[in-house]
């Protein structure tokens, strides 16, 4: 059985979202450190282009995005679910809500001057003007605009406002019990708790908070170190799984064997070529061969990632 092995940096609260879901599901993994900006020469070997943050390497096949990454962790261990039954629509709308416009909300209110200046307090100046050349480009090409410090501020009281009356009726969890979406609403609050100017904007929810602590409280499974040359070591090593089975018929008329690239639709759309090796409902696959990394399966969620010939 290959290991799991999370490709993340420290500070991503989406790599937070990773390691929480690792956490609720009790797994084991291995942690391999990537660049917060570009190059990620180590990353787009296994990836092929995609530069987000975070990736999951399972020996040949690599998941982007955290909305297939917490699928491919459902299908690892089933219990306990991201995905109650009954609720698999709700939760994972919900989930994908808050990966869009609640971040697009928390991404503004972060980088609000104030806030930054404690972040980047102690990093040195030349890599705070390197993270933030890199960041005005992350929106070229994409269907997302960043959210105005001005409109975040003026919603982000009827957002909190909603959260917190259905937590203080609906018990424990956003839906009851948890589910993806708890984790989705959570790193958005650990990336607001990191700094004194924005905490306040989560701790002043008392509903919220306690909510909060409790998908914390879930930790982050037990990690243990992994060097890049060797994540690209066990990939060359290993041969893709085998595909899904699936009746599927593409709208826009997709053949699995044809060459396409794949592309995020919302920020950081970089293009991943690769020959069509599955299509389905939920998830797209590429196949892809890599000079360091071998043949390996770059898994895309279809859910905001487009196809294209080339
Ligand atoms: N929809 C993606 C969003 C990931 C995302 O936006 N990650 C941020 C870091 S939190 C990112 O990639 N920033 C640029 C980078 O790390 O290069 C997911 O769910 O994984």
């Amino acid at each position: 059985m290959s290991e799991l092995i999370l490709h993340h940096y420290a500070i991503s609260p989406f790599a937070e979202k990773a390691r929480l879901m690792l956490g609720f599901k009790g797994l084991s993994w291995r942690s391999v450190s990537i660049p917060s900006i570009l190059p990620k020469p180590d990353l787009t070997a296994l990836t092929g282009g995609y530069r987000k943050t975070p990736v999951l390497q399972v020996g040949a096949d690599i998941y982007c995005d955290t909305a297939l990454i917490a699928r491919r962790l459902e299908a690892e261990k089933c219990s306990p679910s991201f995905y109650p039954e009954g609720q698999e629509f709700t939760c994972a709308s919900l989930a994908s809500w808050a990966d869009s416009v609640l971040f697009l909300h928390s991404a503004s209110l972060v980088f609000q001057p104030a806030s930054l200046a404690v972040r980047f307090a102690k990093v040195p100046p030349e890599a705070v003007k390197a993270f933030i050349a890199d960041r005005s480009t992350l929106f070229d090409g994409g269907s997302a605009t960043r959210l105005p410090l001005e409109l975040a501020q003026h919603q982000w009281p009827t957002l909190m406002n909603r959260l917190d009356t259905q937590l203080q009726r609906n018990g424990d969890f956003l839906l009851g019990v948890p589910s993806i979406a708890d984790f989705s609403v959570a790193h958005n609050f650990w990336f607001l708790k990191q700094t004194p100017v924005t905490a306040p904007l989560v701790d002043d929810y008392p509903a919220v908070l306690a909510w909060y602590q409790r998908v914390i409280g879930f930790g982050h499974g037990a990690a243990s170190e992994l060097s890049p040359a060797d994540a690209i070591e066990i990939a060359r090593n290993a041969t893709p799984v085998a595909l899904p089975e699936e009746a599927f018929i593409d709208p826009n008329g997709f053949n699995v064997g044809q060459q396409v690239s794949v592309s995020a639709v919302d920020y950081g759309v970089d293009l991943v070529e690769g020959e069509l090796a599955f299509n389905g409902r939920e998830e797209i696959i590429l196949r892809r061969e890599d000079a360091r990394a071998g043949v390996v399966h770059v898994h895309f969620p279809r859910y905001g990632f487009r196809i294209s010939a080339v």
